[in-house]
């Protein structure tokens, strides 16, 4: 039966970011075919991964959604490669697409819409009795920045985590089995980001059950830091929201550059140790 309890402790740990899609935002087209992106996964398991995302559906803003056959297509020989090596997830809304990668090794589903897309998501995770990781995302994402609006984007972040916990548990998933997240940059504008991110302590004392933050390379940095579009510049503002998470809390960071993050992390544990 699975639990994050040995991935997410004794500190936080390092989630790789592996787009089989030729139209993801940062990477988009890079590792579209099998042995690429294969490959991309092995490179991020000894670059001190701890989680595999594999996702075969971009969720940039404005992207299109893909057919649940297509995903397979694309996750599945991925997934068959990596499960003998390295704990998968498996990124997408779809239970079709979850069961498929389930029963190519998949141990965790990684759902942006938190079981709300798809009515047999949460019992299909619950009957394999696999990991879930359930974010927050307002609207869908298609049209999720055209204006995104909160009254207080922290307190209805934290209600909707918290229903989406109630509502997995109910299905029959294992409260130990679920991991929240704030969903950075799914339908937020910069300024609901920053806020997310600043309470993030209040957040995960909330929700009481492992946090992930997914922030790396997302627009926002681009916008703070007046580097635009170009990702390559995203990286720094991603290091800095990877030190932030984890010294407020965050069980677990889903990057692009697992090398950086781990580094990153491996100084703060060492800080943190002398502090104590
Ligand atoms: N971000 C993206 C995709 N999947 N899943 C979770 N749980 N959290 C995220 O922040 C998240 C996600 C979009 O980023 P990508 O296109 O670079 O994968």
């Amino acid at each position: 039966m699975f639990t994050w309890g040995p991935i997410t402790e004794p500190g936080a740990s390092v989630m790789g970011v592996v787009n089989v899609t030729p139209d993801s935002f940062s990477d988009g087209g890079r590792w579209a075919a099998t042995d690429p992106a294969i490959e991309h996964a092995r490179g991020l398991l000894a670059a001190g991964a701890r989680v595999l995302d594999v996702g075969g559906e971009s969720t940039r803003p404005g992207a299109d959604p893909v057919g649940a056959d297509e995903e397979i297509r694309r996750v599945v020989p991925v997934i068959e490669a990596l499960a003998g090596e390295a704990l998968v997830s498996v990124d997408t809304s779809k239970a079709a697409v979850a069961a498929a990668a389930i029963d190519a090794g998949a141990r965790i589903v990684n759902d942006v819409s938190a079981g709300r897309h798809d009515p047999d998501m949460l019992g299909t995770v619950a009957d394999a009795g696999v990991g879930f990781v359930g974010m927050h995302m307002q609207g869908e994402p298609r049209t999720m920045q055209r204006d995104p609006r909160y009254g207080d984007v922290v307190a209805e972040v934290t209600a909707h985590l918290a229903s989406r916990l109630d509502a997995a548990t109910a299905a029959g998933i294992r409260r130990d089995a679920v991991m929240l997240d704030p969903g950075i940059g799914f339908g937020k504008t910069v300024a609901h980001n920053l806020a997310l991110l600043a309470a993030l302590d209040h957040i995960v004392d909330a929700l009481g059950v492992p946090v992930l933050v997914g922030a790396s390379r997302k627009s926002f940095l681009g916008a703070l830091q007046g580097t635009g579009d170009d990702l390559d510049a995203r990286e720094d503002g991603t290091t800095a929201t990877t030190v932030w998470a984890v010294e407020h809390g965050a069980a677990m960071v889903r990057v692009h550059d697992v090398a950086a993050a781990h580094r990153a992390i491996s100084i703060i544990e060492r800080l943190d140790a002398v502090a104590a």
